[in-house]
């Protein structure tokens, strides 16, 4: 059994828990910046993908396309997470990410629903209205 688990993890309600990660699928929609200020106002982050396990979960979860932690606002072609980690492994559609759309210059991402969990990432214009998805790590019922 792994550490987390035998602390007694526990998400707040309406949460769900993968992988000792707490996650939050928003009901709502808007910009990229106003998801992620909806994360840090409850005390979360847009969600980081940094696992094959989180990309499947989340990609058999969402009902829509939705907004993740990645973008290459700063240096256009430059993917970063949200805490400034460079992305090693992504999982982006066929001809993906080409910063070309119809809203113009296309800095942030949307993991799409209904599609190849392993193809399913898009560069998408940062003002597009969007659900998303904000990850936080749980409390423990057992605190050493
Ligand atoms: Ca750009
Ligand atoms: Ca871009
Ligand atoms: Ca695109």
């Amino acid at each position: 059994m792994s550490l987390c688990l035998m602390l007694f993890p526990v998400c707040p309600a309406g949460w769900k828990m993968f992988s000792c990660t707490c996650y939050l699928f928003s009901t709502k929609t808007d910009s990229w910046e106003n998801g992620r200020q909806d994360c840090r106002d409850r005390g979360a982050e847009l969600v980081t993908i940094d696992t094959v396990e989180k990309q499947e979960f989340i990609s058999k979860t969402i009902k829509a396309d939705n907004w993740i932690g990645l973008n290459d606002r700063e240096k256009e072609g430059t993917w970063k997470w949200i805490d400034g980690t460079p992305l090693t492994v992504g999982y982006w559609r066929t001809g993906e990410p080409n910063n070309n759309g119809p809203g113009g210059e296309e800095d942030c991402v949307q993991i799409r629903s209904g599609v190849n969990a392993k193809e399913s990432w898009n560069d998408v214009h940062c003002d597009n209205s969007l659900p998303w998805i904000c990850a936080k790590k749980p409390q423990y019922l057992h605190e050493f």
